[in-house]
């Protein structure tokens, strides 16, 4: 391959950078690693995607002598795209872990979304920019989303404004995108926002003259509502991977045989969803809690293959945890997790483990800092982290018959009880335990969850709606973002839950896998109800 078709890729090995690499490939370009500050120096075009915490990878590019390779990179004017944590480090320091000094090419300082205002930290999901210069590279957003991933951000101010070309709105109004020359950075994550992504990835690879020339009038929106396709994958009696729909959690058929209902092939059904607009894909690998999912190759193959073609996030849950196999070797969740990870998932969701360590935290008051939860979101950031609940609808006479938060019903109970309270389940709902999904959610936030997918046995597969009382309990109770699943039947029950509740993504599988309601229906209908999607 010619120099031409070459991005020098600066990836210091904090982190997933996985989906870059492959929106990059799909874009027709081959990647060169940094090894060395003078392979930096050397790159005809560099990109920077910063992931981690500030404070480690400032250590990192201190240590290696990549800090100063870069800055001078920077300053000679060289092709640079800096993504997410690579837009934050130009800035002069940061509050994370810190404050850290950044490499300082841009005056400012990097601080942390106030949640107090109401706003939900860390702002995950899909915002329209304010576009406020010749940017370049975004000539083609116009007014449609990008996505963020983020509980840090940079402030747009008189020292810093020949830099900023977009900003964005989020409780403050923040740095979206930066360009001086040929230097860019974007907050934002163009490998995860679909088409528009690979066009502003695109624009900053090719020569200008190849490309046409559309000057970008976005304008800052309020953040998207998500929906998001989801995936139940296990292996059927033969042994295939294959995507299945329980109802109420029972995934087999009510033939002689029962076997595995079969929806489809993993791969094939994510790029679909993708392509017809999905905000996110999950992936729940719904016998992990059983099967060692390291064991389990062809899940892992599932995330590679869907990753290389699939440019919006990708979450994986089932079997995240300690385990040691058959031979006696033991691996961590940790390592479960990086597996999961390397292999292309952006989030990874956690169900039976987190259930376990929030019981613990509750009963003694402490954080060990050792529970799946915690050391992966340490390492991998708290916006990868989700917890998903599996809770069933318990009814009470009084509130005071249990110890766990109830409610007050909408719909009475069959005898006639106006209380519930939601218990949590594991093992892919077949064991109760002593928790309430409401403090479950509250003890999973405190442990570091960067967001909560909150099914419900009780309505799964039944097309009826969510469970707009649990919804709205479990998104007034915590302050990360709260994906309501389990029950869609209609384009309604979407805009239902999102005028209803707090619920910043709605979550389904059996609508769409049945093909009842295409997933662009479910978008006409939001925007119609005066709901801000991505279209
Ligand atoms: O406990 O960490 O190994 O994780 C297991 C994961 O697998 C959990 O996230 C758990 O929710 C999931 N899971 C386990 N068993 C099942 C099952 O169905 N038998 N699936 C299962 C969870 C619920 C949703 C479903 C929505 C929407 N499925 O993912 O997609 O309810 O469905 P609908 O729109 O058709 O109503 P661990």
């Amino acid at each position: 391959s010619t120099s031409d078709s070459v991005v020098t890729l600066l990836d210091y090995g904090a982190g997933n950078v996985r989906s870059v690499r492959n929106a990059i490939k799909h874009l027709g370009f081959d990647i060169k690693d940094v090894q060395t500050p003078e392979d930096i120096l050397n790159a005809s075009r560099l990109i920077f995607p910063g992931v981690g915490a500030f404070g480690n990878a400032m250590d990192v590019l201190n240590k290696t002598g990549m800090a100063e390779a870069l800055c001078a990179y920077i300053e000679k004017d060289r092709p640079f795209l800096g993504i997410c944590l690579g837009l934050q480090l130009l800035f002069e320091s940061s509050e994370e872990n810190g404050p850290v000094k950044g490499l300082g090419l841009i005056p400012g300082t990097v601080g942390r979304f106030d949640s107090s205002n109401g706003f939900r930290v860390p702002h995950i999901g899909w915002n329209a920019l304010h576009i406020t210069k010749d940017s370049g590279i975004l000539d083609d957003v116009g007014k449609r989303h990008v996505y963020f991933v983020h509980s840090y951000r940079a402030m747009p101010s008189d020292n810093n404004k020949e830099w900023v070309s977009s900003t964005c709105n989020y409780g403050d109004t923040f740095i979206a995108s930066i360009r001086r020359g040929n230097v860019h950075a974007v907050q934002f994550h163009p490998e995860k926002s679909g088409d528009v992504g690979l066009s502003i990835l695109r624009r900053f690879l090719y020569p200008k003259s190849q490309m046409t020339k559309k000057p970008g009038e976005g304008k800052a929106s309020k953040l998207a509502q998500r929906v998001i396709a989801c995936l139940d994958v296990r292996a059927n009696d033969k042994g295939d991977l294959v995507v299945t729909k329980g109802d109420q959690y029972d995934v087999r058929e009510n033939t002689n045989e029962k076997e595995v209902r079969n929806l489809g092939k993993p791969v094939e059904l994510a790029r679909q969803y993708y392509l017809d607009g999905a905000d996110e894909v999950s992936f729940l690998n719904i016998t992990g809690f059983r099967d060692f999912p390291l064991g389990d190759l062809p899940m892992l193959q599932v995330l590679k293959y869907t990753s290389e073609n699939v440019f919006v996030p990708l979450t994986v849950g089932g079997g995240i945890r300690d385990f040691t196999d058959a031979n006696g070797r033991h691996y961590t969740s940790l390592q479960v997790a990086s597996e999961y990870f390397r292999s292309g998932a952006d989030k990874i969701s956690i169900g039976s483990d987190a259930v376990y360590a929030a019981e613990e935290y509750l009963r003694t008051g402490v954080k060990t800092g050792k529970t799946s939860l915690e050391q992966i979101s340490r390492v991998y950031g708290n916006q990868a982290v989700v917890v998903s609940i599996d809770p069933r609808r318990v009814y009470v006479k009084n509130p005071t018959d249990v110890q766990f938060k109830t409610i007050r019903v909408s719909n009475r109970g069959p005898n006639g009880e106006e209380y519930a309270w939601y218990q949590c389940t594991v093992n892919g709902g077949r064991e109760g335990r002593p928790i309430g999904a409401y403090e479950l959610a509250k003890a999973v936030e405190e442990l570091g969850a960067g967001e909560i997918l909150l099914n419900c046995i009780d309505c799964d597969g039944q097309g009826k709606g969510f469970d707009i009382d649990l919804v709205k309990l479990i998104s007034d109770a915590v302050s990360i973002p709260v994906i309501a699943s389990s029950g869609a039947g209609a384009a309604e029950h979407f805009s239902e839950v999102f005028a209803k509740t707090n619920a910043s993504a709605a979550l389904a599988a059996g609508i769409f896998h049945r093909k009842e309601v295409p997933i662009q229906t479910v978008k006409e209908h939001l925007l119609k109800e005066g709901i801000e999607v991505r279209i």
